[in-house]
């Protein structure tokens, strides 16, 4: 019996040795004897349309597309265009394990998807800062921030009183978060209070909300509070800058009311309304008090009975969108049905304002400004008009859907300069940085909502296409595309070097208080049929791997990958449970399950971390 043992504990050893050496050999394998060579920068100011980003060479912008239906955003290296990462904000992510553990699926709060449409970038003083990425979700009526030290979601705020959360924007300070309403509905329409009003009420019971969300230090959203606006649809929001800091404007196009045969009903109007908002003085209001009534937990203003919060500017036929130009200065709105896009000018605005020189009013007795005393210029653009983004040189560019096109055009001139055609039916595009106030111009992508001929056909379901455009020069050049099956709405582009992205959790800093921080803490706690247990992952092993429980049995594994070698990611699968997740070097995430199915059920690493990772397993045993 000894000399088994002894024999035994030498072929233990032996496969020691050798697990070493091959750990040895698969980290020389991955990380090369050496460090790596230092991948270099492309230089984009050579790009021709025979460019590309060579292999081994890293790209020089990164690009964030909001994913729409699937709920997540995407990230895109530029130029090349290559997909680089899917961040999982509204929508469970099975690679990852987002939306499977508690916590996450608690963030989730019972949703199993988000139709975002516009991410902001954090900006400090105007400019493009790399912490933080918020997108809206249309359908659920929240809004959802990446952490962008580590690309992973860390908040979902929902907006009670909202509903069709649009457009969301940032202010130049990072201070707030505008979110406007593109539906209306009663008050107390929230999912625990089911009020409810029939639509034959809908011009006094229905209505529009803009919420402002404040911002802490730390990058945690708080619900500061909204203001009822009139019931028609917003579709974009846009906060002020420089010269017209402090205020937001909001685009609507229903100012019919309408509420059937929307298409046909809510284009009856020769002009529709951009909404302009005085925050500053909205939040002092609600600072001291003075705000009218609380609904669902959320401060309510109700402006038409504070003169001075908000007024109405006459814009085109059904607009979609409003963008305000680097400087602050110019306002411009698009009207979907009108060939044009119209520039106010701030100033005039302000001056208006002050002298109470008001055309008349509106929805609540809200001013409504003259619109030829506030309109600086009308751009004949070209059919359906959307968005518009600026460059660092002086120059705008709107997107026509119609006419599958990109028009550029010259601030202050009011001239356009170039039209390119894109593939086709455009909606929003993104300059880098182009709605900053301080873009880099360089680089634009159109994302058409459709492709014709552009890629292999894939059945009738047809991808987007997104199109990379060199504006650096002094005509616009299609450099490449890429296509997508989701439909991104709107993208943030920065320069490389603005993100700071982590590479490692560093072990024993996580401030988790479930995070274990050597293999030998790794423990299972019974507590009645409680069972906890601490697990560790490293290559190539879990500690405990046999983990025994009785049927019914409510276990929690808090696992923590101890690894601190870059790009070493565990997965943790278990067998018949629908049990995933993936765990960074560093990170601790907490997988829970009653043990309801007896048998026995192995575990193991999902993600191939080395040579010996079908070997990283172990079994779970559920006792009858
Ligand atoms: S919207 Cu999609 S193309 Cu949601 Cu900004 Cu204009
Ligand atoms: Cu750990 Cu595969
Ligand atoms: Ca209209």
């Amino acid at each position: 019996m000894d000399g088994l043992r002894k024999t035994m504990s030498k072929v233990t050893a032996i496969v020691a040795v050798i697990a070493a050496l091959l750990g040895l050999v698969v980290g020389k394998f991955l990380w090369g004897a050496s460090n790596p060579a230092t991948p270099t920068a492309a230089q984009p100011t050579t790009l021709s349309s025979t460019d590309a980003v060579a292999p081994g060479q890293l790209d020089s912008y990164y690009a964030f597309l909001s994913g729409g239906q699937s709920g997540d955003v995407y990230v895109y290296g530029v130029p090349s265009m290559r997909l680089i990462k899917t961040i999982p904000v509204f929508t469970p992510d099975p690679r990852s394990g987002y939306g499977f553990t508690p916590d996450t699926k608690a963030m989730l709060g019972g949703y199993t998807w988000g139709d975002d449409h516009h991410p902001v970038m954090s900006q400090t003083n105007g400019t493009y800062d790399g912490r933080w990425l918020f997108v809206n979700d249309k359908a659920n009526n929240r809004v959802g921030e990446v952490d962008l030290k580590t690309f992973e979601t860390k908040q979902i705020l929902n907006l009670p009183n909202e509903i069709g959360t649009h457009s969301l924007t940032i202010t130049p300070d990072s201070k707030y978060l505008f979110t406007a309403s593109e539906y209306s509905a009663p008050l107390n329409n929230g999912p625990a209070q089911g009020n409810y009003a029939p639509l034959n009420a809908y011009s006094e019971k229905y209505f529009g909300i803009l919420s402002s969300i404040g911002l802490g230090s730390d990058g945690k959203m708080n619900l500061n509070w909204e203001m009822l606006t009139a019931p028609y649809d917003y579709d974009l929001a846009a906060a002020g800058k420089a010269v017209s800091d402090g205020w937001v404007f909001v685009s609507s196009y229903n100012s019919e009311e309408a509420t059937t045969d929307t298409e046909v009903n809510s284009t009856k109007n020769s002009r529709d309304y951009v909404l302009v908002v005085n925050y500053v003085e909205a939040q002092k209001l609600v600072d001291a008090g003075q705000y009218d009534f609380v609904n669902n937990g959320v401060k309510m203003i109700d402006p038409r009975k504070h003169p001075g919060l908000a007024y109405l500017i006459p814009c085109g036929k059904n607009p979609h969108g409003v963008d305000v130009s680097p400087n602050g200065q110019w306002v411009v709105a698009s009207g979907k049905l009108d060939p044009i896009v119209t520039v106010y000018d701030f100033n005039k605005i302000k001056a208006a304002i002050e002298k109470k020189d008001f055309q008349g009013t509106g929805w609540g007795n809200l001013p409504v400004l003259n619109y030829n005393d506030v309109m600086t210029a009308e751009i004949q653009v070209g059919l359906g008009p959307l968005h518009t983004q600026f460059d660092d040189k002086g120059y705008a560019y709107t997107s026509l859907f119609v006419e599958s096109a990109v028009t550029k055009w010259q601030l202050g001139t009011w001239k356009v300069v170039e039209k390119i055609p894109v593939n086709y039916n455009v909606g929003h595009i993104a300059v880098a940085g182009g709605d900053s106030e301080h873009p880099y111009g360089q680089f634009l992508i159109a994302l058409d909502k459709m492709s014709q001929n552009r890629f292999l056909p894939v059945g009738p379901g047809y991808p987007v296409n997104e199109q990379l455009i060199d504006i650096s020069g002094s005509s616009m050049k299609l450099l490449r595309e890429a296509p997508a099956n989701r439909e991104p709405h709107y993208a943030v582009i920065v320069p490389a070097n603005v993100i700071k992205a982590e590479n490692v959790y560093p072990v024993g800093k996580s401030g988790n208080p479930n995070a274990i921080t050597a293999e030998n803490q790794a423990k299972v706690v019974r507590n009645g049929n409680q069972v906890t247990v601490y697990m560790a992952a490293i290559r190539s092993h879990f500690t405990p791997d046999q983990l025994t429980v009785k049927q019914g049995d409510k276990v929690t594994i808090y696992l923590t990958n101890l690894e601190q070698q870059p790009n070493i990611t565990h997965g943790f699968a278990v067998s018949d449970y629908n049990i995933n997740v993936a765990v960074d070097p560093g990170q601790t995430k907490v997988v829970q399950f009653t043990a309801d199915k007896p048998g026995v059920f192995p575990f193991y690493c999902t993600d191939f971390c080395s040579a010996l990772h079908e070997e990283m397993m172990g079994y779970l045993t559920v006792q009858p």
